[in-house]
């Protein structure tokens, strides 16, 4: 049986892909936040920020499903640690302990400002929405590195909204069950001709706006499509936002606009109240210039 570490095991998508691969899979799992381990599961707690914690968990796996990190957008202080540095060191851990498979769970909004009215594939051009965004582009790089550079096999998913039903009608488009969620990461697991590929992680909707061909070469067939719920769903839909509703990333694109959605984590909350003390302070009165008279003519 293969050892599989997943990294993020305490989040939601962490949550439903443990439920699915159980007995598949000998599962490691690891995360910064507690976790009670289920049977036949490994759980080692661990900052991925930090070079070491990356090397003890990556270390005597198969392959590795990496969804740690921040998993909206939020603050960038938040974002460079778990995303930025700690998806390098997950990619540059598994390297050094010699794990050659890696499925990183990349995102819909690496490419969610293209139009809800284009079909896209996985050649298509990146798009950030944001700076969560960019940092699932940074991710897809970093991949694309260690597939040309040290001979990685790396399988990025750009994955919808994993939910047990679909929620809104953004989500009718992206939607991924669990079971299809299963099914995808388990090519990505055993498929034997992974070097680099983009696919995205979505089920098969209806109102898809990806085209998935490149899933479904290597094997990937879809359970489910969101159009069962899209009456339901559509009845109860809000009135929608200008921005938002003209993009795949929806509120992704325009989330600066209103206050942040993600707490700042408590040393960056904390660095920025003192910062805003110190601006409330009154500035110190310039001082008094002589000003010469210029004589009138
Ligand atoms: C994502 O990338 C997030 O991880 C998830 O929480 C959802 O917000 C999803 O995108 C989405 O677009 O619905």
């Amino acid at each position: 049986m293969k050892t599989i570490l997943i990294t993020g095991a305490a989040g939601d998508v962490g949550s439903h892909l443990r439920r699915e691969l159980a007995g598949k899979y000998a599962l490691r799992l690891s995360d910064l936040r507690p976790l009670t381990p289920a049977k036949g599961e490994r759980f080692a707690r661990a900052d991925i920020s930090n070079m070491a914690d990356a090397l003890r968990i990556t270390r005597g796996v198969d392959a590795i499903v990496h969804l740690g990190g921040y998993s909206v957008e939020g603050p960038w202080e938040g974002i460079l640690s778990a995303n930025i540095i700690g998806c390098y060191n997950v990619f540059e851990a598994a390297r050094r302990n010699g794990v050659k498979r890696i499925l990183f769970a990349t995102s819909n909004h690496a490419v969610g400002f293209y139009p809800r009215k284009q079909t896209i594939d996985h050649r298509v051009y990146i798009k950030p929405d944001g700076r969560y965004g960019v940092s699932k582009v940074f991710g897809e790089a970093v991949g694309s590195l260690y597939a040309d550079k040290y001979g990685m096999q790396v399988f990025n998913m750009r994955i919808g909204n994993v939910n047990p039903a679909p929620i809104d009608k953004r989500r009718l488009s992206i939607w991924f069950s669990p079971r299809d969620l299963a099914q995808l990461v388990t090519i990505g697991i055993e498929h034997p001709d992974i070097r680099f590929e983009i696919v995205y992680g979505v089920s098969g909707n209806t109102r898809s706006w990806y085209d998935n061909s490149n899933a479904y070469r290597l094997g990937y067939k879809p359970l489910d499509d969101s159009e069962l719920y899209a009456a339901q769903i559509l009845a109860k839909e809000g009135p929608g936002h200008a921005t938002g509703d003209l993009y795949q990333g929806g509120t992704f694109t325009h989330v600066e606009a209103v206050p942040n959605p993600a707490p700042l984590p408590k040393t960056a909350a904390a660095a920025n109240q003192a910062k805003k003390r110190a601006a409330k302070k009154p500035a110190p009165k310039p001082a008094r210039k002589s000003v010469k008279k210029t004589k009138k003519k």
